[in-house]
């Protein structure tokens, strides 16, 4: 029997929408050891589970492995499962709960990767350092208006700069102001404190950056007050600590806090649809231009040129052709990625593209 303690749940991110979703689940395992847990680490072969209390390991049933992969999904941070503990003690993921979003990206070859599940918040965090970089920005917002999650602008480094307000203006106005920007030391616990309306007990918020970015410094800032890592520390065979790409924190006021590493190929993964909510006031110019079928390259009469900054048009036309690229048929995909296979191999590239 599943017994379901709402307000323990409630701490790791359950809601009622997920709750109802319950009910209309089949054949959950009639076992006295069964639980909803979400998922807070993805290692190789095995998952971190938390069913609010503690953490504990699990692998997942190879018949769901199966039809997750036959749906074209892979099991990511934040997902919510059934797993059923056996007679040795093991936990198995019979089943997944259908997440609330689902944040994936392209990889370069073409393949889609997990990142995270069920995000009500994406902090896009950017150091006011020479990681500034608005382009960049610009493609994290389509890769998060993919899986149509609302973003927040996180300039770190402030207390580096004399120029963090100067920045912020640039961003808010490059964004349309439709986006929250703040700037903060993501050392400083008040200053991360501004951070504040989006961290209410219960909400799930997803960092993402480039590497060096301060995403970890934030993560350990807010879920340090707490002292509670739902992370469990385990050395391989070679005893050394096994490293953990993606992982679940828990923050003193219930906010729950997924640290993605920095995504070095990010090539969102949608259709025109999200690129257009990403870029909405290019959309909006569009249809003011002189000829319906208008490319806003050097048409005359082209609203979008004479309203919009150019640079972000730039970028627009950029991750338009991106995206297409990522649009390919399986078969081509795979012609690719053998041709990159190759590519790799003949540079001796191999062992690095692992560690993506
Ligand atoms: N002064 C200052 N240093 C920061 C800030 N955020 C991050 N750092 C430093 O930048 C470096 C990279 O931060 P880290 O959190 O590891 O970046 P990550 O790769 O995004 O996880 C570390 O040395 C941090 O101490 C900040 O707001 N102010
Ligand atoms: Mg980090
Ligand atoms: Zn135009």
């Amino acid at each position: 029997m599943l017994s379901i303690q709402f307000e323990t749940l409630h701490r790791i991110g359950f809601t009622n929408a997920l709750f109802s979703q319950l009910a209309n689940m089949p054949a959950l395992p009639d076992t006295p050891n069964v639980q909803l847990m979400r998922i807070i680490e993805v290692h190789k072969g095995r998952l971190t589970l938390h069913n609010g209390e503690h953490p504990c390991f699990a692998r997942v049933l190879p018949r769901l492995i199966t039809a997750l992969e036959e749906a074209g999904y892979q099991l990511a941070v934040g997902d919510w499962v059934i797993a059923d503990n056996n007679t040795q003690n093991e936990w198995w993921i019979t089943s997944r709960l259908s997440p609330a979003n689902h944040l994936s990206r392209r990889a370069f070859d073409g393949r889609r990767q997990s990142v995270a599940s069920n995000i009500d918040t994406a902090l896009l965090v950017m150091g006011l350092d020479h990681d500034f970089n608005l382009r960049r920005l610009e493609r994290y917002i389509a890769l998060v208006a993919a899986a149509a999650i609302t973003p927040v602008i996180v300039l770190t480094k402030a207390d580096t700069v004399d120029h963090a307000h100067q920045r912020m203006d640039e961003t808010a106005q490059r964004l349309n102001h439709r986006y929250a920007v703040l700037a903060i030391n993501a050392r400083d616990n008040t200053s991360v404190q501004q951070l504040a309306p989006w961290l209410n007990s219960g909400q799930t918020l997803c960092l993402l950056g480039s590497s060096g970015a301060g995403k970890s410094t934030l993560t350990n800032t807010l879920a340090n007050a707490g002292q509670q890592t739902g992370t469990i520390r385990e050395d391989d065979s070679r005893g050394r600590h096994t490293t953990t790409s993606r992982s679940m924190h828990f923050c003193a006021n219930g906010a729950c806090i997924i640290d993605a590493p920095g995504l070095r190929t990010l090539r969102p993964d949608g259709d025109d649809d999200c690129l257009h909510a990403a870029f909405e006031d290019i959309e909006q110019w569009a249809e003011h231009c002189q000829f319906r079928n208008c490319r806003h390259e050097s048409e005359p009469g082209c609203a979008v040129i004479a309203h919009c900054n150019p640079d972000r048009v730039f970028n627009y036309h950029k991750l338009m052709r991106d995206m297409h690229r990522s649009q390919q048929t399986p078969l081509e995909r795979i012609a690719e990625r053998s041709r990159w296979k190759a590519i790799l191999k003949s540079a001796g590239l191999r062992g690095k593209q692992k560690h993506e």
